[in-house]
Parts: C-alpha cells; structure tokens; sequence
C-alpha cells in the first residue's frame, strides 16, 4: 500500500511524471531513436512471431513480460501473421552483436538482430514501449538503431558477507537483463565465508561456510542459544544459476579473493596460512590480517580451487581478488621472508604479484583471463591482468597507460553499500551518500587517457558490498533504482546523458519494478510527496 501511494503521488505531484512524455521512457536510452507518426495497438489477439531458436527465445521473453506487466495474453507463434510483432535473426541488422534494430509502426513492430543477444535487447525496448493509460496497450511509432557504448556492464554482489540464496540470486540476474547489463561479478569467498563448494576441499565449505555468533545467525527457538550464519552454493547450483544467466546474456565472473579475504580458507586448512593456527571465520568487518602463505603446497591449493571454479564458468575472466592484503604477516614471518628469497621477490608487494602472476599462467591453461582489483598493480601487473578499478579512477588510468584492459568502478561513484540519500528512513550503509544523480553523472572514460588508451576502458561496474545488509529485501534497496543509472552510464552514448531527462523517464520504470515485484528505495522520492 505505501509503494502505491508513493507512486500514486508521485504520479500527481510530479510535473515530470505527469508531462505527455514526448519520448517513450526507455532506460537505458538507446543509441539513435526516432519518432514516427501513429501508435501500434497490441492486444491478446496480436501474432507475435518468431522463426528459428533464439528468435523464439527473445519472443518468448518479450511475450512474458508484456503478459505479466501489460496484462495481456499474448503467445509466440510461427510462420508469417499481419498486424504482427516479429522477431528475426538478420545478418545485416547490426555490427555489433549486442546491437539491434527496432521499429515500430501502425500495423506492427519488427526486432531484428545479427546475434540472439542484440535481439535479446530489442526484445527487452519493445516491452519497455508498451504503455496504456487504463484502456489499449500501444506502443508509439518509433524507428530505433541501437548498440551499447561499453562490453563490460557489470553488477557486483557479495555473498560472503551476507549469503542470499539461488532463488535471490536468479531474481537479481533477471533484473540485471531487464537493464541490458550482461555481466554478474559474484563475490564467492571473504574472510566471513567460503560459499563455493570445492570437491577437494569439502571443508571449505563444511567449516568456512559457517561463522559463529554475532547475532547474525538468529537464535535457536527451543534452546535460546544463537545459531551459526551458514551457507554456500553447491556445484549443481552453480551450474543452475550459469545456466540462467546464459539465458538472459549475462556472464558470470566468480571471485576467489587471493592472498588477503582469506580467512574463511585458512579457518578451513589452517596449513594455508601463515601463522599455521586455525583461526575461526571471522564474524567482524573490516579488513582481517589472515593472508595465504606462499607455500609450493598452497599454490597447488589455489591451482586445484581454480581448475573446478574454471569448469563452472564458461565466462573467460576469473577474478582474483588482490584488494586490502595487508601484508604485516608477511613481513613477520620468517618462513615467508625465507620463501620470498628462495623465490627471488625482494618485498611483499612482489610477492603478491608473483602469487597473482603464477595464478595467471595456471588461468591460461584453462583459456581463462584474470582479473583483479586495482592492488594487483603494485609489485607489477600480471601480463595479460584486466584492472577493476576501485580505491578511484588512477589505478584504471595507470594500467590504462600499459596497456591493460580496465573495469571502471570507483568506490566513490559506483559503490551501492553508501547511503542514497540522506533521509532517516534510509536503512543501514555505509556513512556516506551516493544519490541516484551522483551515481548517474560518472563518466567512466578518463580524459587524461589517449585514444588507444581510451579503448582499454572495457566498461564500469556497480558494487553491492553486503556488510549491512542482511536480507535480500536490502539488497534490493541499494540496488534499485540507482542500478537504472548505472544501466544508462553503460549503455547510452555519453551525449546524451542528462540527468533530468533520465529522472523524468524514472516513473515509468518505478512502474515496471512494481509490476515485477522488484522493491526498489523510496527514499530518493520522499522530497517529492
Ligand atoms: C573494501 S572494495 C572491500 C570490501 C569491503 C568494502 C566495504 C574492495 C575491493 N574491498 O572487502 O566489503 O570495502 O567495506
């Protein structure tokens, strides 16, 4: 009752949202559109057609999202229908394989790709175009010619602090599609938990996957004691949850956090670390000072850890990690420094180059790329290392400059943990805000880079670092509706980014996440009632 009321008002007392939208109210807006005279009227009745396999697919998509957002009744047939909806693969509809070409006209709409994922995406924009004020769905007259600006579009969830389950996972993906963002980047391993199952190493799971009290894990009804926080992924499940992303276009990036994070690991194999002790998984944030050593016996660990996390992912990237190691237990560890000589590093940042170097090389056996966050730069950049780009831009623009392929997503624009508005109804994050409009004004291409360089910015990525929150409800907050900022930073042309015609669109998508059931943050709204 209260979303409805909110929406209900904002639909009132909004001048944006009550304006005759000139344009349709498409997020992210597509590269070229223009608007044709006339409206095309969809009903239960309209053929939408599709031949062959992934024109099926999108139709299919397209079909159950008008169904449920527009009430209709709409089926996908076969074999050609006048006053028709058509899907098709055309070799000539787009260069770019994530591009597509729609159009919509009095007596039917056409959406047509080279690739099924560009056809995925015209898929998504004609359902985006449905409207009705109560009576007709239609959808306007429009001729649109679309492609994302960047590859890389990216959302980042952490389910070693707070673990969310398969089902959660999936609504996620499906939402990320909803935005045309094609790249999941799951957080999988923390000094908080392991949640990844490893056949050869099933106490991983069996004691890294579980912390003990602090208040996290609930109480016990019958004895009143306080419960562990568990939870992992089975491999099944991994496979599941692939399987799923593939099917909305979206690749999956697994991280396993290296040398620091490693708590969880090291509670598991105490014979991983360095002290040799097994501490307990940790139950407090922040950053722990358990690091991996740098035994023969762990690289064969890690090794083994990458080969099965390699064969559950058909993405190329792995990412490693390589954020906040401190490396005080390095430096105090004889045994280390002795290693470090033996392996001819002269300091500790070396050393987790080295570490991170070597990893590499085991990646590329298996045809995989690494990636890491900006740390991975001291002590040297592995050869053929992406940077993701986190502590600011510089570490983007330095591994820009040699050369390395950049993930733009610094803490100070795209970390969706911050607070979004400074309201008291905003739930628990992290002390500072980062509005909906701070979020949409980054640009993710550095001028100080050159052209060549420039090109190296593969794309940008949102951050869901999950400390605060604890159920998915949370989850969703922080993520919507700034993810539909993120989505426009990465799909649209950098011109024609403006915030207040991004925000006059808003409503119309506030709209689709109630149809969906997506519970997005009311508080960017709350000035406006
Ligand atoms: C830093 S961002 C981290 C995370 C924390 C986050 C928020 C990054 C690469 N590492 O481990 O969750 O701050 O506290």
């Amino acid at each position: 009752p209260f979303r409805s009321a909110v929406l209900l008002l904002l639909a009132l007392v909004s001048p944006l949202a009550c304006a005759a939208p000139s344009e349709p109210a498409l997020i992210p807006l597509p590269a070229q559109m223009q608007r044709d005279e006339g409206r095309f009227v969809v009903s239960d009745a309209t053929p939408v057609v599709a031949e062959g396999e992934a024109a099926r697919q999108a139709a299919k998509y397209f079909v159950e999202h008008a169904n449920t957002t527009q009430k209709l009744a709409l089926r996908v047939s076969a074999g050609p229908a006048k006053r028709a909806i058509v899907f098709a693969i055309d070799p000539k509809a787009s260069t770019n394989s994530e591009g597509y070409a729609l159009q919509v006209r009095a007596d039917g709409a056409t959406v047509k790709a080279s690739d099924p994922r560009g056809l995925f995406y015209g898929a998504v924009t004609l359902w985006q175009l449905l409207e009705s004020d109560g009576g007709a769905v239609q959808a306007p007259a429009v001729r649109i010619d679309d492609a994302p600006r960047f590859a890389w579009r990216g959302l980042m969830l952490d389910t070693a602090r707070h673990f969310r389950s398969v089902d959660e996972v999936k609504r996620l993906l499906d939402a990320l599609a909803l935005h045309k963002l094609n790249t999941f980047h799951w957080h999988l391993t923390d000094d908080q938990g392991w949640r990844i199952e490893i056949k050869k190493y099933p106490k991983l799971t069996g004691i890294g996957g579980c912390r003990f009290p602090a208040g996290d894990g609930g109480v016990d009804p019958n004895t009143g004691e306080p419960r562990p926080y568990c939870g992992f992924y089975t491999q099944d499940q991994i496979r599941d949850v692939v399987r799923y992303a593939a099917e909305r276009h979206i690749t999956i990036v697994p991280e396993i956090d290296v040398p620091g994070h490693a708590q969880a690991a090291i509670a598991a194999y105490p014979e991983l670390g360095v002290l040799g002790t097994r501490p307990p998984v940790s139950n407090e944030w922040g950053v722990n000072t358990y690091l991996f050593n740098v035994e023969e016996s762990t690289f064969r660990f890690l090794e083994d850890v990458l080969d099965e996390v390699s064969d559950l992912f058909p993405g190329t990237y792995i990412h490693l990690g390589g954020d906040e190691a401190v490396k005080d237990q390095w430096v105090s560890s004889a045994r280390v420094q002795e290693r470090m000589r033996e392996l001819g590093v002269k300091n500790e940042a070396q050393m987790q180059s080295y570490m991170i170097a070597r990893l590499e090389k085991h990646l590329e056996i298996k045809r995989k790329r690494l990636i890491g966050w900006d740390e991975i730069l001291e002590g040297g950049l592995p050869p053929q290392a992406t940077v993701m780009s986190w502590r600011g831009t510089e570490g983007g623009i330095a591994a820009a400059q040699q050369n390395h392929d950049v993930v733009m997503s610094p803490v100070s624009h795209l970390y969706l943990d911050y607070l979004q508005t400074t309201s008291a109804n905003e739930p628990p994050g992290r002390p500072a805000t980062i509005s909906l409009q701070k979020l949409y004004d980054y640009e993710p291409v550095p001028a100080a880079l050159d052209a060549a360089q420039k090109k190296h910015i593969l794309g940008v990525q949102a951050n869901v670092w999950t400390e605060h929150m604890r159920s998915f409800a949370r989850v969703q907050h922080a993520i919507f509706p700034r993810v539909a900022a993120l989505a426009e930073i990465a799909w649209s042309p950098a011109k024609a980014k403006n915030f207040d015609d991004f925000r006059s669109r808003l409503p119309a998508q506030l709209l689709r996440y109630d149809a969906l059931g997506i519970a997005y943050a009311k508080t960017p709204f709350e000035a406006e009632i």
